[in-house]
């Protein structure tokens, strides 16, 4: 059956790239339907071939909708998703408003499938940086049992949104031309510097988004007493997240069975010879679907420790991709 699908967002950098991931893996789509602001109303988006008009998103936007992918932010998602899914959709929602819901299945497919089956209507999409670590962590930790992570990210202006990719665009050139830099979305220039500052800060002085590590990741692998120390940077990347990760097992590790592992592990490519100079790199991750993992050695500091290095396309599995994945098992 032709499916009528709905994306909320469809204008944003990960809107986009839902359109894009629909067309490239043949969803049976009958119908899409772009829900975006009063803002973007006249604007067109191409799809297999057609222009298709962007609609104002209201509550009633969903009569007759199958699948509605939302990625607009929490707030919207918090305002729009029951309204969806009283109008009989399937909801797989982006933002971080229900990722700890514990009526909603918060999901990789390539982790924890079967947990879609629990769905009462909406299905959480993982935050991005989360989703890529857990890529490589996940089949290592069915190996070796994992107890916890240090990690630090370098997370992709793409991963704010449409603005940002604007705003390092525009201070690369106004640096590159001796112009004074204008800021708006982030709160220092980006362009030629790195910001340990990612989402909000909680009272303990992590970022809301270095907790997401350890909260989803429970979730995600099932594993309710894992642990994660998280320090988020923003590079001026373009696309694609990176994550230095040093993880300790509760079983020995050895390399040549994590290396077994990882390199049979479902929508991860291992890419790591060193000599070569072969390693994951956000610019040629960038519009790829499999995230990448290399680095990896024996952890020099912890007991039955392992230190990788992981890269992925945060629009596409942390974000795009993983919503198409997750629509594709409904
Ligand atoms: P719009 O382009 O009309 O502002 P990004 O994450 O790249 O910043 O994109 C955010 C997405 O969320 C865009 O598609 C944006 O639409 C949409 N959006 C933001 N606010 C609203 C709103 N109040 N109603 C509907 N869509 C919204
Ligand atoms: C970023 N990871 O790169 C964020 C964006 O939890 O969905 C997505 C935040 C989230 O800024």
């Amino acid at each position: 059956k032709n499916l009528h699908v709905a994306i909320v967002g469809a204008t944003g950098a990960v809107g986009v790239e839902m359109i894009k991931t629909l067309e490239k893996r043949n969803f049976p789509v009958g119908k899409l339907t772009l829900l975006a602001s009063a803002r973007s109303v006249g604007k067109t988006l191409p799809f297999r071939g057609s222009d298709i008009p962007i609609t104002e998103l209201k509550e009633d936007s969903f009569a007759g909708v199958d699948v509605a992918l939302f990625s607009a932010g929490g707030g919207i998602s918090k305002q729009y998703a029951p309204h969806a899914v009283q109008a009989g959709a399937v909801v797989v929602d982006n933002s971080s408003a229900y990722r700890m819901d514990p009526d909603v299945p918060l999901v990789v497919p390539e982790i924890n499938a079967a947990d879609i089956k629990k769905s009462r209507g909406i299905i959480a999409n993982p935050n991005c940086t989360t989703a890529i670590t857990l890529m490589a962590l996940f089949p290592l930790h069915q190996e070796f049992r994992v107890k916890r992570i240090f990690a630090s990210s370098y997370q992709a202006v793409s991963g704010t949104g449409a603005q940002a990719i604007e705003e390092l665009r525009a201070q690369v050139h106004a640096v590159t031309a001796g112009q004074p830099v204008e800021k708006k979305v982030y709160p220092h220039q980006i362009a030629f510097n790195v910001l340990p500052h990612v989402d909000s800060f909680l009272e303990t002085g992590y970022t809301k988004e270095e907790m997401k590590m350890q909260n989803e990741g429970r979730r995600i692998m099932h594993h309710p007493t894992f642990k994660a120390s998280v320090t988020c940077v923003r590079v001026p990347v373009y696309r694609a997240h990176s994550v230095a990760v040093n993880a300790e097992f509760e079983r020995p590790v050895s390399l040549k069975d994590a290396r077994e592992v990882l390199s049979q592990a479902p929508g991860l490519e291992l890419v790591d010879d060193p000599a070569k100079a072969e390693y994951p790199l956000p610019l040629y991750v960038a519009e790829q679907d499999d995230c990448q993992v290399g680095r990896l050695r024996l952890d020099c500091a912890l007991d039955n420790g392992l230190a990788f290095w992981v890269a992925g396309d945060q629009l596409l599995k942390g974000a795009a991709l993983n919503a198409v994945q997750i629509a594709e098992l409904i």
